[in-house]
């Protein structure tokens, strides 16, 4: 998965470079800045010393020494003073410098703090939207593993809104499943004390069901049905590719899929993708609800209202939201795996 929001400490990061949100003398400080000089040793400030300082927005690389990471980019977040003083092209541009320099050095992975979302004051939810939109702006024309770590539950407040709407939803279809299974009771019930009753009562209720959600039917073209029951994932999804009239390249990348994962499915017809592989392609291919259930189907799967993932994915789907990162910072937020995460929930 290319882009992935993670909970961690920083210094604990397995990857090519970690971003430190620096100040402008680089020379050590608090917050994260403070942690990553502790882990990685009295070394990095010395080669830190070298290096004359860095403007805001700007960025600088020196090697990890004890950390895990092999290199720490040093970039410095602008200093919140209310949004209307270049705050936020100041922002993009340290995710922007920083992702650059990675790249510049061979990094293949890079994991970065909230940038200013600390000491420096910016908004927590602002910051958050603003990384996510660097990184996957960056993310279209490079090929790159970035993760954006956050510390603890209280960093994340983003989308409180749409958080809301979707706990809402969940706890709907909750409910209305919860009905449905005392209706089913109180049938069974009915039947052991009155057989005749609930005879009748099955008779109306199947009447009302049948009037309420079948509409006559229209002739199925059963070769088209028979032509799909065949096919695989693998084949279903290249179809769909060419059906929507996308590259292969945008399929990936709005899935937030990696290159490498795309060409190992296109090339086994009998690959076996994890759900939230299949729902990130859905999302991709901007699929309707009961498209996505049958591309569900041809991996094996089935939508579940007894699964909260299922029903998140179900209120983007049937809302439109087909972005899979603002997916993501809600199914994140709900600690459920993310989309492109191979992860089954
Ligand atoms: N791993 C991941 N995130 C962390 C960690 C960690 N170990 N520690 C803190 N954070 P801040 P700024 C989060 O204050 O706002 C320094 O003194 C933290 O919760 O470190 O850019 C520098 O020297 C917050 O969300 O950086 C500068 O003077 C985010 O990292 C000044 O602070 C950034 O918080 C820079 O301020």
């Amino acid at each position: 998965m290319p882009f992935e929001i993670v909970r961690n400490d920083i210094t604990k990061m397995k990857v090519d470079a970690i971003v430190n949100a620096a100040n402008r003398s680089l020379l050590g400080g608090g917050g994260v800045d403070g942690a990553i000089h502790r882990a990685a040793g009295p070394q990095l400030l010395a080669e830190c010393r070298t290096l004359g300082g860095c403007e805001t927005g700007e960025a600088k690389i020196t090697r990890g020494y004890r950390l895990p990471a092999k290199y720490v980019i040093h970039t410095v977040g602008p200093i919140w003073h209310g949004g209307g003083h270049g705050e936020r092209a100041l922002l993009t541009s340290c995710y922007r410098n920083a992702l650059t320099l990675a790249q510049e050095h061979d990094c293949e992975s890079v994991a970065f703090p909230l940038i200013s979302a600390g000491a420096y004051g910016y908004p927590k939810d602002q910051a958050m939207a603003v990384a996510v939109e660097a990184i996957t702006q960056f993310l279209f024309d490079h090929d790159m593993q970035v993760y954006l770590v956050v510390f603890g539950h209280t960093e994340f407040n983003t989308g409180k809104k749409l958080f809301r709407e979707v706990q809402e939803y969940i706890d709907d279809v909750y409910a209305e499943t919860h009905v449905q299974k005392n209706m089913e009771h109180s049938r069974r019930s009915l039947w052991q004390r009155d057989e005749a009753a609930a005879l009748e009562l099955d008779k109306a209720l199947s009447t009302c069901f049948r009037d309420a959600a079948m509409p006559s039917p229209a002739a199925p073209d059963w070769n088209a049905l028979l032509r799909q029951t065949d096919e695989g994932f693998s084949e279903a999804l290249l179809r769909l590719i060419d059906e929507k009239g996308i590259t292969d390249t945008q399929c990936y990348k709005r899935a937030n899929v990696s290159r490498k994962l795309f060409s190992k499915i296109r090339s086994n017809p009998g690959y076996r993708p994890s759900k939230p592989t299949v729902f990130a392609f859905a999302v991709a291919l901007e699929l309707s609800l009961p498209e996505t259930k049958s591309f569900l189907n041809k991996a094996g799967f089935a939508l579940s209202h007894s699964s909260k993932f299922d029903i998140i994915m179900e209120y983007f789907i049937l809302n439109h939201r087909y972005d899979v990162f603002e997916i993501n910072e809600v199914l994140f937020q709900f600690d459920m795996p993310l989309l492109g995460s191979g992860v089954n929930p």
